[in-house]
């Protein structure tokens, strides 16, 4: 007992030392040694609240709340709302999500350690089911699951004291609790030490979840949750913020030259690990499992289902940098994608070479994929037109077929053919046509009059209505003879064997 009180006192002079007004380091790489640990900066008990309680600002990802700048243990009020709603996933999908304030992730949480929190969630009258919450900052059976059991159109209200600093997962725990954490109900909580954070430039918020829809990657429409999918670990997508394109195109997070950016990073998973990497930076700093210490100098960090990274930066020089998760086809073939992007002036000392394109950024180096939605919309309600497929289809082609066929249709010389007023293309029979995508081309053909004889892979990721729209695409542009292919056309020719090409001359 006298240990513990001794201890306790340590630990008070400690943080008001800490606190004594000590302006924050504004540069990351040279931020102020850390405090040397102790059993009293470990376990934050600082005493009672102080002052008047505080009600939290909560930060809608991709941001957060400002710094606390406080250096006394508070109340501290937090009021989450749960809502199941419809969202897109993709463009032209949709998904039901529960959320926990609305969006996925959840509301970004920010309590000082030593602070008293009052958590009250609601559960909206609308929802279909109960939820909890089960946070990883919390010192106590379940995270506070069992005491926020809370059924649609009530509230429940429970305490706990932020004893560790650090940044924490937050999620459902309510039976079946894999559904309900596949349903992107997840999010962040950061406890700061007394002292703060360093101060940086920019803060973003980013979080990693793996969904389970029963149709394919990008088919259009309503997707339902897909349990034995979600059992298999075999994701549909895996996507950063809960749906494509969150922090892509007109969303991208963005940071200037010679600035400081600090990510939270989490994981909800509910199955995968990710491998969590910028294409083009180097973290200065990663405070791995969202705990006390960091690495320095890291490439890929690995962010475990139910855990936290903390990795600061600072940025030479601008351009697009790709957020993914290093298992690759998930960024790829996934969605698990997102850009920062850093204006500024050229540093040539430091890096010569030219802008990411479209062969990183795929479909995603277009600023949105509005005109895929828009066509899924209208052919969902049967007033798809031409125009709407030629629309969408220019979208999908970048980054499919242009990474070969150039962005232009005027193909490599000797390498790809050109499908700009390609006479092959032309003289096919639509099975065929529609086939090269589906199965991909090999052996030797004839376009304007140059031979080619290598080998097209198929493309059997892309959705028939994927397929129909670049195909109508390629069909109206650079003089090639017109016309309009339908999604049930490709899915007719997708159900058959490969068709034989044109007899060729
Ligand atoms: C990885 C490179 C690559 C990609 C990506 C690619 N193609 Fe091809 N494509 C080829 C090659 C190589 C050939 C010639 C194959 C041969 O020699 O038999 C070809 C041939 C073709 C042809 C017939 C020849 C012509 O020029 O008219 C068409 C049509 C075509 N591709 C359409 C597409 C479409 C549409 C996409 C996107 C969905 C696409 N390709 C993506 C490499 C590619
Ligand atoms: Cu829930």
């Amino acid at each position: 007992m006298e240990l513990r009180s001794v201890l306790f006192m340590a630990g008070c002079a400690l943080a008001l030392a800490a606190c004594s007004g000590k302006p924050a380091d504004s540069s990351v790489k040279t931020a102020a040694a850390p405090a040397p640990a102790s059993t009293a900066a470990l376990h934050g008990d600082f005493g009672p609240p102080q002052g008047e309680p505080i009600h939290a600002v909560l930060g809608i990802p991709p941001n957060v709340p400002p710094p606390l700048n406080r250096n006394y243990p508070a109340k501290v009020i937090v009021d989450l709302e749960v809502i199941e709603k419809d969202m897109p996933i993709s463009e032209g999908v949709t998904y039901t999500y529960w959320t926990f304030g609305g969006t996925v992730p959840g509301s970004f949480i920010r309590v000082r350690q030593g602070d008293t929190v009052e958590f009250h969630l609601k559960n909206a009258p609308d929802s279909k089911m109960p939820h909890n919450i089960d946070l990883h900052g919390v010192t106590g059976p379940g995270g506070g699951a069992a005491s926020s059991f809370t059924a649609p159109g009530h509230e429940s209200q429970f305490t706990f004291k932020a004893l560790n600093a650090g940044v924490f997962v937050y999620h459902c725990a309510t039976a079946p609790v894999g559904m309900h954490i596949a349903n992107g109900m997840y999010g962040l909580i950061l406890v700061e030490p007394p002292e703060g954070l360093p101060k940086v430039d920019h803060e973003y918020y980013v979080m990693q979840g793996d969904f389970y829809t029963t149709g394919k990657y990008r088919e259009k429409g309503h997707q339902p949750f897909d349990m034995d999918k979600a059992i298999d670990e075999r994701p549909t997508y895996v996507l950063f913020n809960g749906h494509e394109g969150s922090i892509t195109g007109d969303h991208a997070l963005t940071a200037k030259v010679g600035e400081t950016v600090r990510l939270f990073v989490g994981n909800g998973g509910p199955n995968l690990v990710s491998s969590f990497h910028v294409i083009g930076e180097i973290f200065d700093k990663v405070y791995y499992e969202g705990g006390k210490h960091a690495q320095e100098n890291v490439q890929t960090t690995l962010i475990p289902a139910g855990g936290a990274i903390m990795a600061e930066f600072h940025l030479d020089v601008p351009g697009s940098y790709v957020l993914v998760d290093h298992s690759i086809l998930r960024a790829f073939n996934k969605g698990a994608m997102g850009i920062l992007k850093v204006d500024g002036p050229e540093n040539k000392a430091i890096y010569s070479g030219k802008e990411v394109d479209s062969v990183y950024l795929g479909d995603r180096a277009e600023p949105n994929l509005k005109a895929v939605a828009v066509a899924a919309d209208a052919h969902a309600s049967g007033k798809l037109s031409k125009e709407d497929q030629i629309a969408a289809g220019k979208q999908l082609f970048t980054g499919t077929c242009s990474v070969c066929h150039q962005d232009n249709g005027q193909g490599l010389p000797g390498v790809f053919p050109p499908l700009a007023k390609s006479d092959y293309l032309a003289k096919q029979n639509r099975e065929h046509l529609i086939g090269i995508p589906l199965h991909g081309l090999t052996g030797k053909i004839n376009v304007n009059g140059k031979d080619y004889d290598s080998v097209m892979p198929p493309m059997m990721q892309l959705t028939d209505d994927e397929v129909a729209n670049i195909l109508t695409y390629v069909l109206n542009s650079w003089d090639n003879p017109g016309g309009q292919v339908s999604k049930e056309e490709v899915a007719k020719v997708r159900a058959q064997p490969a068709a034989a090409p044109t007899a060729e001359h």
